[in-house]
């Protein structure tokens, strides 16, 4: 779909000089300034942050500090590290407090910068465990035994820069001295098959896999933390947009994972779920075979480290809007995917391992 070739619109990237393609640059950019503004379909409230809007960073970051101090028996933050510009990364932990160590689920938004449907996933799946924990049986009993670890926003440094500057942006906003292309795709830049395949050596590719794996210090951050958290963590979950798809490993090679039956038999079920309620389709398949070749990747590498249901989520659409996703599509989108994830957290939790 065109829309989703969309030049950085946000830029002035047509200067006098290029008087002779003038016209058609100015209805494309025209096209291209509707197709953004589409997205923001839902009724304004301009100032506050809402569940069915695409928050801004700062939006995001106040909400974080606030549903934490509202919620202290069922929430507590972590911060993980700074991004590369210096903005904190702020994991927060959603369970019941308890005195045994309870095993986890780690799970990532806006790995990508210009899918937004992402992190508006993570703030709503927040929302959702805590306003539903105690009535909801499932939900109930996953946060009892479980704790689930939530970054509503992995490439901030690059999610705000889709707010402000480049509304297509992918990567993360790093420079390095003999280049100035900015940023690597932190989504090749994890140590499995690192650069291998599926991947650019090309900093100025929007699928960079960096000068080495975990050069990004957000990818970095994220290993750490769940290289830390190894015995706890069970299942990794990442989420990004758009083809509607659930992936699991590999993507850097054809091989199929020693698991694969099952984490094919969890997709199907966890896409059945989904599709129950509005109908949408998923397809479920290894990352390789599904959707492409893609080394570097951070469901591969968790899996690798010993995660065994390591999932990447492809959310809505399949073309029509892609990045630019109208905001009127976030609710059924999120309510859909919730039963998604909730069927794969209900699986692990009977398949403690
Ligand atoms: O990173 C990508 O290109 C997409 C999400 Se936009 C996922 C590719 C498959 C999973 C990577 N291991
Ligand atoms: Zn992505
Ligand atoms: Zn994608």
């Amino acid at each position: 779909m065109w829309t989703s070739m969309c030049p950085p619109c946000t830029l002035i990237w047509c200067t006098p000089s290029c008087s002779r393609v003038a016209w058609s640059m100015r209805s494309l950019l025209r096209i291209c300034r509707t197709a953004i503004e589409g997205q923001a379909d839902n009724k304004p409230t301009p100032r506050a942050h809402s569940y069915t809007k695409y928050n801004s960073w700062d939006k995001i970051q106040s909400w974080i500090a606030s549903i934490s101090s509202a919620n202290s028996a069922l929430i507590s933050k972590q911060v993980i590290g700074n991004t590369y510009e210096g903005r904190p990364m702020t994991v927060l932990k959603l369970g019941k407090r308890s005195s045994s160590t309870k095993p986890a689920i780690f799970m990532d938004c806006g790995i990508h910068a210009r899918e937004w449907i992402s992190p508006a996933f993570c703030q709503w799946f927040v929302k959702e465990a805590l306003s539903t924990y105690g009535s909801d049986s499932q939900m109930t009993s996953l946060l009892n035994q479980m704790d689930v670890f939530v970054l509503p926003v992995f490439n901030i440094d690059g999610y705000d820069f889709t707010h402000k500057s480049n509304r297509m942006w992918r990567k993360t906003r790093s420079r390095k001295s003999g280049s100035s292309c900015i940023g690597a795709d932190p989504n090749r830049n994890f140590n499995a098959g690192w650069c291998t395949l599926g991947a650019s050596s090309n900093p100025c590719s929007d699928t960079f896999c960096g000068y080495s794996p975990e050069s990004e210090i957000e990818v970095k951050n994220v290993a750490d933390f769940i290289r830390r958290n190894k015995s706890i963590i069970k299942a990794y979950i990442t989420v990004h947009s758009y083809s509607q798809l659930l992936l699991f490993p590999y993507s850097y090679t054809y091989d199929l994972a020693a698991d694969h039956s099952e984490l094919l038999k969890v997709a199907q079920g966890a896409s059945a779920a989904l599709r129950s309620l509005y109908g949408t389709r998923y397809t479920s398949g290894p990352g390789a075979a599904t959707i492409y070749p893609a080394a570097g990747g951070s469901d591969d590498w968790a899996y690798d480290l010993g995660v065994k249901y390591s999932y990447t989520f492809e959310l809505r659409d399949t073309g029509r809007y892609g990045f630019l996703l109208p905001e009127s599509q976030i609710k059924p989108t999120c309510e859909e995917t919730m039963l998604a994830v909730k069927y794969i957290a209900a699986y692990v939790q009977k398949n403690l391992y």
